[in-house]
């Protein structure tokens, strides 16, 4: 699983991160340790970069964009290096959905179903970038006034350690599309695949300096990082409180930002529902990954008349819930980090200690590690809405079953939090379809399904402490963009 740009050393690989197209240390040599959270055991190191790493990845993104062949090679060529790497994902899958599941913990067939993911962002936006375009505006007599979109130039990506592929995949195809250059700062959890790729994006002729990939920890690497005066734009996926110290960093500079910031996502579950197709779908929306996605369906809602057959349908399945290694491919793995897993066990005990009924409990196998970071899923029975455990994002294997009595209480407490990134709607009725998915505030609504964050050409986003801005599909080249206007006097 080594990169042919890598040192093997006695404690395992010694990744390197990409600057300027180049295997590079940091320059105070310092490394981070990174473990399995299978078993907790250290396998590689990536760098610990700071400041004057981060400054040394700027300067490399700023001079290929300012001075490089990237900026004034034509949409389509900027297309085919990145469907060129879609196709290097590809071939190169097997060994990267292992390395993302090592790193990370996640089952083998999620890591799998990442690698597809991730193809399709590189496809979608290698076709992309040419089929956007401005506008020409009716003005003044005697003159022609029309619009441009121009990239905004070095975009700074800061990503999280739940689905790095995927998430780097989506900040890298949209910026590269629209011509701008990229610095990306993996979470220091997972940072082995954005290593991965940017070598890839060398093999796939994106010239060098265009995708910078800096490793460390988000109080040195990332702070220096969305600070620099040389960043145009930044984009981040990630805790909301991360989010204000970023969008503040970013604001030093008066810089762009898109923000997306996690959720509470309710899936409303009216009487009239097909609970036999919903059951599996709202079950697989909190486990899928452990619980650790933004857009985790985290709240169920159901109505009165069928409540007790949905709780009993849930029960059934999430005591039958296994975690385990990612290569024993159970229902779901181990969770990041041992902080990560202590701060869910923690809100799973104070929800208890509150007195909230505890429904159901998973299991974590019998042979699993001792030193892996498990959690076994819970559901939570006849949770008030304003508990807790309703209230802030888990981010683990835990989910809040709450009754509701008709539409407008389901409306009220659906929107009853600070989140509002997806919604799921359960109902036959189409008036009703319409009406409550119009009055959800979530920046995506699935109705009789639930997309989990949806598809590559999805716009994707949220509204309250969600986060801003808009990423996947086409959405996500105007947030990469900026529109220039061009006044021709010819009177
Ligand atoms: O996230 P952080 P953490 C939520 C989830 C989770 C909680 C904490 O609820 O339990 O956040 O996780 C970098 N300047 N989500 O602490 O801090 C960091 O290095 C610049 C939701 O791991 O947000 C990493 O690359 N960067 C979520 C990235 O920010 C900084 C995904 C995310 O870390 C920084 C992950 C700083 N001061 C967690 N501090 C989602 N929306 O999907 C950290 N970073």
């Amino acid at each position: 699983m080594g990169t042919h740009l890598s040192r093997t050393v006695a404690e395992g690989v010694a990744f390197m991160q990409i600057i300027d197209g180049k295997p590079t240390d940091a320059l105070s040599g310092a490394r981070i340790d990174v473990a399995s959270p299978s078993d907790g055991k250290v396998f590689a190191s990536i760098p610990a970069s700071g400041e004057a790493d981060v400054d040394r990845a700027v300067r490399s993104a700023r001079k290929a964009f300012d001075e490089g062949p990237w900026g004034r090679m034509p949409a389509v060529e900027r297309g085919r290096c990145l469907t060129r790497l879609f196709q290097l994902v590809e071939s190169h899958g097997t060994e990267l959905a292992a390395l993302e599941s090592r790193d990370t913990g996640k089952p083998i067939r999620q890591g799998r179903a990442d690698i597809t993911a991730t193809m399709r962002y590189y496809e979608f936006y290698g076709g992309a970038g040419d089929k956007i375009h401005g506008d020409t505006i009716p003005f003044l007599p005697g003159y022609t006034a029309l619009t441009l979109r121009e990239p905004h130039g070095v975009v700074a990506g800061i990503i999280p350690w739940n689905y790095p592929l995927q998430i780097l995949a989506r900040v890298l195809g949209a910026a590269l599309a629209m011509g701008n250059t990229l610095v990306a700062k993996p979470a220091e959890d997972a940072s082995l695949s954005a290593i991965r790729i940017a070598e890839l994006c060398l093999e796939a002729g994106i010239p060098e300096g265009v995708v910078n990939v800096v490793t460390g920890y988000g109080r040195e690497a990332g702070a220096a990082l969305s600070a620099h005066p040389g960043v145009d734009y930044v984009t981040f996926t990630g805790s909301p409180l991360t989010g204000t110290a970023i969008q503040q960093a970013a604001a030093i500079n008066n810089r762009g930002v898109t923000m997306e910031l996690g959720g509470k996502s309710p899936q409303i579950v009216f009487a009239d529902a097909d609970i036999e197709a919903a059951v599996p779908v709202l079950v697989n929306a909190i486990i899928q990954n452990g619980g650790q996605t933004c857009s985790a369906g985290s709240r169920v809602l159901v109505e009165r008349p069928v409540y007790e057959q949905v709780a009993a349908a849930l029960a059934e399945r999430f005591s039958a819930l296994v975690a385990g290694p990612h290569d024993a491919d159970l229902d779901l793995g181990a969770l990041i980090n041992p902080k990560q897993r202590d701060r869910v066990a923690g809100m799973i005990a104070a929800a208890e200690e509150a007195g909230v009924s505890v429904l159901a409990r998973g299991s974590v196998a019998k042979d699993a590690p001792a030193g892996g970071w498990y959690q076994a899923p819970v559901l939570f029975g006849s949770v008030d809405p304003v508990a807790t455990i309703a209230q802030e994002e888990v981010f683990g294997p835990v989910l809040a079953l709450s009754p509701f009595d008709g539409e407008e209480d389901a409306i009220r407490i659906a929107n009853g939090t600070e989140f509002g990134l997806v919604a799921g709607v359960w109902t036959k009725d189409g008036a009703r379809q319409h009406r409550v998915a119009k009055r959800v505030r979530a920046g995506q609504v699935f109705v009789n399904g639930y997309g989990a964050g949806g598809g590559v050409e999805l716009p994707f986003g949220g509204f309250k402490k969600s986060g801003h801005g808009r990423e996947k599909g086409f959405e996500a080249l105007y947030d990469m963009s900026a529109t220039k206007t061009i006044v021709f006097n010819h009177g």
